[in-house]
This record gives C-alpha cells, sequence and structure tokens, in this order.
C-alpha cells in the first residue's frame, strides 16, 4: 500500500539550524506577549501539520489565533481542504489565502475584528478604554509572513524572499488607524530529528538549503511525486516509468534532461538541483504533501 512505502524509505534525518535569532525571537515574543491581542500564526498549505510549530500554543498561551494558511495556489486543495475542516472542527478560525495573486484583505480584518470587538465589549465592561489591535504575526520560516504584513499596509515596508531567514528582528508595522502588527522572524525548533516533518520542511523551502542533505530530500520529493501525484511528476519530465525506487527515478530524468558528466555518468548534483528548484520556484505545483489520511 501507498503509506507503507512511503513509510519504509524514511530513515534518520537530523537537521540542525537554529540561529541565535531564533532562540531570541521566542524570548522577545514571549516578553511581548502582554501587548498582544490576536495571534496570526501562519502555516504553509502545503505542509498544514509540518510547518506548524510544535511548542505554538505553550508560546502563545490562551491569545486568540487566526491560522493564516498560505500558499494556496501551490497546494492540493483536495488534500489541504481536509486540513482546514479538521483545524476549524478543533474551534480554530482558518483563512486560507493565495498572498500573490489574489489576498482578501477586507475577509481578515473581518475575522480579526470579530474578535477584537468581543475583547472591547469585556474592556469597556470593566471600564478600560479601548486601545489599538497589536497582532502577532508567528510561524517557521519562509511561510509568508512579510508578504501578509506587505500585503495588509498595501505597500512594501518589510523585506521578503524566497528563502528562509530573511526576518532578523521584530518590527512594529501600523497596519491603520486601530492596528498594529509585529513581524518576527521564522521559528524552528533546536533540533529536527521527527523523520517526516523534517523532510516536509525541507522539501518545501522552510530551511536553509545550504545545510539539507539535498540527496536525501530530493529522493523523498521524488518518492512523494511518485506515490501521489504520479501525473505531475510524468507530465513534468516526461517519464513514464513504473519504478518505486526514486534514484532509478532521478537517474532518468537525469537522462532525459541530459545532466551527464564525462564517459556518460549522470551528474547527480544537477539533477537534484533542477527538481529542488521546481519544488522552489513553484513550477512543481498542487501538491500536499502532509497526509491527513496517514495521520490517524
Ligand atoms: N505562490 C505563493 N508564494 C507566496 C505566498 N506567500 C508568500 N509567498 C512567497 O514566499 C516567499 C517567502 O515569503 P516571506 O514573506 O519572505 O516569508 P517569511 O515567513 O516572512 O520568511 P522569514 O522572514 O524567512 O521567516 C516569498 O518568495 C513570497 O513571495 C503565496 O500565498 N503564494
Ligand atoms: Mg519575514
Amino acid at each position: 500500500m501507498n503509506n507503507t512505502n512511503e513509510n519504509a524509505r524514511l530513515d534518520k534525518t537530523v537537521i540542525n539550524w537554529y540561529p541565535g535569532h531564533m532562540a531570541k525571537t521566542k524570548r522577545l515574543i514571549k516578553e511581548n506577549l502582554d501587548l498582544i491581542d490576536v495571534v496570526y500564526e501562519v502555516i504553509d498549505a502545503r505542509i498544514p501539520k509540518s510547518s506548524k510549530i510544535i511548542d505554538i500554543d505553550d508560546l502563545i498561551k490562551n491569545k486568540e489565533k487566526i491560522i493564516i494558511m498560505t500558499k494556496i495556489d501551490l497546494c492540493d486543495k483536495k488534500e489541504t481542504n481536509k486540513w482546514i475542516k479538521y483545524y476549524e472542527s478543533l474551534g480554530y478560525h482558518v483563512f486560507s489565502t493565495d498572498l500573490e495573486h489574489n489576498f482578501k484583505k477586507s475577509e481578515l480584518l473581518k475575522i480579526t475584528n470579530e474578535i477584537i470587538q468581543e475583547k472591547n465589549k469585556k474592556r469597556l465592561q470593566k471600564g478600560m478604554i479601548k486601545r489599538k489591535t497589536r497582532v502577532l504575526i508567528i510561524g517557521i520560516p519562509n511561510v509568508g509572513k512579510s508578504t501578509l504584513i506587505n500585503k495588509l499596509v498595501g505597500k512594501k515596508v518589510v523585506n521578503t524572499g524566497n528563502k528562509p531567514g530573511i526576518t532578523k528582528n521584530l518590527n512594529w508595522i501600523r497596519i491603520d488607524e486601530d492596528i498594529e502588527l509585529l513581524d518576527t522572524p521564522g521559528i524552528l525548533w533546536p533540533k529536527l530529528e521527527q523523520e517526516k516533518e523534517a523532510l516536509n520542511l525541507a522539501s518545501l523551502t522552510a530551511i536553509k538549503e545550504e545545510i539539507l542533505p539535498i540527496d536525501k530530500v530530493v529522493c523523498y520529493i521524488l518518492d512523494m511525486l511518485n506515490i501521489y501525484y504520479k501525473d505531475i511528476l510524468n507530465s513534468r519530465y516526461k517519464i513514464e516509468l513504473e519504478t518505486e525506487d526514486p534514484v532509478e527515478i532521478l537517474e532518468l530524468i537525469g537522462k532525459k534532461r541530459g545532466c551527464l558528466i564525462k564517459g556518460g555518468e549522470i551528474d547527480y548534483q544537477k539533477v537534484e538541483n533542477i527538481i529542488m528548484n521546481d519544488v522552489k520556484s513553484g513550477v512543481i505545483s498542487n501538491i500536499t504533501f502532509d497526509r491527513f489520511d496517514n495521520e490517524g
């Protein structure tokens, strides 16, 4: 069965990437928490489970939270919808979005204001005055936290980029008269060793490429495509191959793309880069690597 194949191929991958700014971010978030009214927890629609910060609820305590699922344009909607329903069934507000092409600012502000109105009502009852709404944006690297801020402000106020670790400091940004947002650097955990989650994060751009075991990550990507998205694999690389071995698939793609070194041997590094870049740039899309069915 599919799931068995997938699991059988996973062996231990330990990835260490925990720069100082991540530890500092966690500390500063804790220190600023009293100021915060609402938390936007940003996750990637292609990995709706792996891209959640493991101890997020310890970190933000009982703050009201909206889960913002970005990159919906790149995900497999059928699979991701199962996760949306699941998170909603747990009582969370879920706002799914394509920040690049179709961000509905008024919808997000409407959900945010509904939460805030409740809070303000309570403040007024206690005889306190209404105050500015302060929103904390939190998430793993490269999910679109800073892009979201720019979209909310309507112009580029913070740096963004298609590689993890762009934001290095906490920044307060004013959205309008009533709302201020705190942009934060992406956070991971000190040691990533839950193999599947680590490989999902590595495959879908949350981990710095320079420190990845690229060969292993690419084999994992090919494996996932072969198991769940054979059509995408075949149409992108024009291969028709009945095999479960990702190395055979890699070699075939290498031959098709002319990635050869002297003597006709496959230039593995070159093929691996092609595949990583296809995923990173979104050329390979309509994929969701966290499978809801596997989790139960
Ligand atoms: N296709 C697509 N790309 C997106 C979406 N949201 C963000 N991106 C892209 O994802 C990349 C990362 O965006 P950032 O906003 O820099 O991510 P971040 O979470 O602030 O990352 P760090 O600061 O490194 O933690 C950028 O290249 C964005 O253009 C989306 O909904 N769809
Ligand atoms: Mg950022």
